[in-house]
Order: structure tokens, then sequence, then C-alpha cells
């Protein structure tokens, strides 16, 4: 039977521009493809939540302006009001168990947001993808989490709730446009089969939830530590300013820091996620196989 790779609509409504970001959409389901996998790409159309998009419906997302971000708390309302909506990791976690997939490939995690404005008497604003890497069982590999969000934070929340974050290929949890972070992962694998063998005994176990796999960004690829940061600490200081918060704060963050470092963090997000498709889809096989 041919495995089934889930992929985000996200990246396509609110993480690249048009026409690059149907161009990337088509792209990755091509190398899932190529790998031998089916690829379903989810959004909710007119309230209903989909595990694969016509062309059409992949146009469509892709060219529309003021798409709706939809996290887990949304999806209730879009089938109540029969929204169309681009999901979040969380929400294509969820669609994705659903229709029993169980792996998932994606750019960069929501994790917990640095501490900002009102300092202390701030709540901290935790993204919906940690609880649901907490309950959903589906494995979700990324390039880690980009440092607009507090790195070490977001481990310590994974660590609480029981999440394995395994590294591909790498001993430390990556940074999305850089391969470090210098916090180190729970364990590293070098093949697929190998973290087939990670997801299979925490179902096998029991324990529920999904498995954290990371794959930095292909080194050629990689935005100099320095100028990443720099960019992330304007759009921090930009949004603090401008007292953005909730649900608007991701989608800004990753708007500005696209605006701030060009051209060169579009190819670095082009190519970790044709990377994470591509591992996404040969662990996926992996776990058909087992
Ligand atoms: N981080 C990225 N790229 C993304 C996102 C986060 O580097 O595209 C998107 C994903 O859809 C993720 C969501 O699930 O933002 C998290 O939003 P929030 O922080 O509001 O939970
Ligand atoms: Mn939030």
């Amino acid at each position: 039977m041919t495995a089934l790779l889930a992929l985000e609509s996200t990246l396509i409504s609110h993480g690249l521009p048009y026409p690059q970001n149907l161009k990337t959409a088509r792209r990755l389901e091509a190398i899932a493809r190529e790998q031998g996998t089916e690829p379903r790409t989810v959004a909710v159309i007119d309230g209903q939540l989909r595990a694969g998009l016509s062309a059409d419906e992949l146009q469509a997302l892709a060219s529309a302006t003021g798409v709706r971000k939809l996290s887990r708390r949304d999806l209730s309302i879009a089938v109540a009001r029969g929204w169309t909506g681009a999901t979040t990791v969380a929400a294509t976690m969820w669609i994705a168990a659903q229709h029993g997939i169980r792996v998932f490939s994606t750019g960069g995690i929501g994790g917990v947001h640095r501490l900002h404005g009102g300092g202390a008497a701030m709540a901290v604003d935790v993204s919906a993808d940690l609880p649901e890497l907490a309950q959903t069982p589906v494995a979700v590999v990324c390039a880690g989490a980009k440092a607009i969000l507090d790195l070490p934070a977001t481990l310590e929340w994974l660590e609480t709730w029981g999440v394995p974050v395994v590294g591909y290929r790498t001993d430390e949890f990556p940074a999305f446009y850089t391969r470090r972070s210098g916090l180190p992962v729970d364990v590293r694998v070098d093949t697929p089969e190998e973290a087939a063998a990670i997801i299979e005994a925490k179902r096998k176990l029991g324990l529920p939830g999904g498995v954290l796999i990371c794959a930095p960004v292909p080194e050629e690829y990689e935005l100099p530590a320095d100028e990443a940061n720099l960019a992330i600490e304007q759009a921090l200081a930009e949004a603090d300013a401008q007292g953005v918060r909730g649900k608007e704060i991701t989608p800004f963050l990753l708007a500005r820091i696209v605006e701030l470092t060009g051209e060169r963090s579009l190819r670095a997000n082009l190519a970790l996620l044709e990377n994470n498709v591509r591992i996404g889809a040969q662990i996926a096989t992996a776990l058909a196989a087992r």
C-alpha cells in the first residue's frame, strides 16, 4: 500500500508570496510522489476538513488574499460556518490523524513565545502546536523552530509533555534558518528506518501524542546566524512597538523576517521544505513497511 504524507497549507497562504507559494505547493507534492508516497495537502474547504486538495483548490488557496489561518480552536467554527482556510501545524496534525495519516512534513513549528511587552505580568503565549504534539499521534518532520520563539522553553515544554525530539542526522535542535541552536535533541537518527522504529515503539507502548523529527536546513542554504538573529530581533521589536498579539503575532514575525532578509531566506525556506518532504516521505514508507 502506498504510504500517505500530510503537507500543510499555512505555508501556501501565509508563508510564501504568490506565485512562489503555488509553485512550491505543487513541487512538494511532486517530491512526495517521486519518493513513492501519496501527498495529502491539508486545509479546510467550504467547512470540510480535507486531506488532499484538487489542483483548482490548491490554486484558489494560493492566490486568494486574506485566507484564514485555522488552528485547533477554529476548526469547529470553520465547519459550522462553512469557512475555507489554511491549517496550522496543530490543525493539520489533527485532520491528518482523522484520515489515518501518520507522518506530516512542514517547515517550522510554533512553540513558546518569548516574553514581550508587559514582561512578567503578561501571560506566556504557547502555540497550540505544542499540546497537539502531546496528544495527537502524528510524526512531524520540521527544521526545528525559528528563534522568534524561546527555544529552550519550547524544548522544556516538549519534555514536560512527553514528546520525543529526534534529530535527523543532527545532535542539535535546528533553528530553521540555521542548523544549530546549541540545544541538544533527545536522540539522533541517521536513517528513515530508525525514525520509524521510534514512532512505532511509541504507538505500541500506547503513549499518546506525536514525535518531533528535526532535520536542519541543507548546509549550502543556511543563513549566517548573525543575519538571521538581527532580522529576528528587529521583527520582535516592531511587533512589540505595534502591540501585535495573539494569533497575529506569528504571521507578522514571519512576514517581517522575509522582508528583512530577502531572497536568501526564501531560498533557505524552499530548500528546507523540500528536504523535509523527502525525509517525511522516506519515514512514511519505512513505517508502512514495518
Ligand atoms: N513557524 C514557521 N513557519 C510557519 C509557522 C510557524 O517557521 O509557517 C506557522 C505554522 O502554521 C504554525 C503556526 O503551526 O505558524 C503557529 O502559529 P501560532 O504561533 O499562532 O500557534
Ligand atoms: Mn499564540
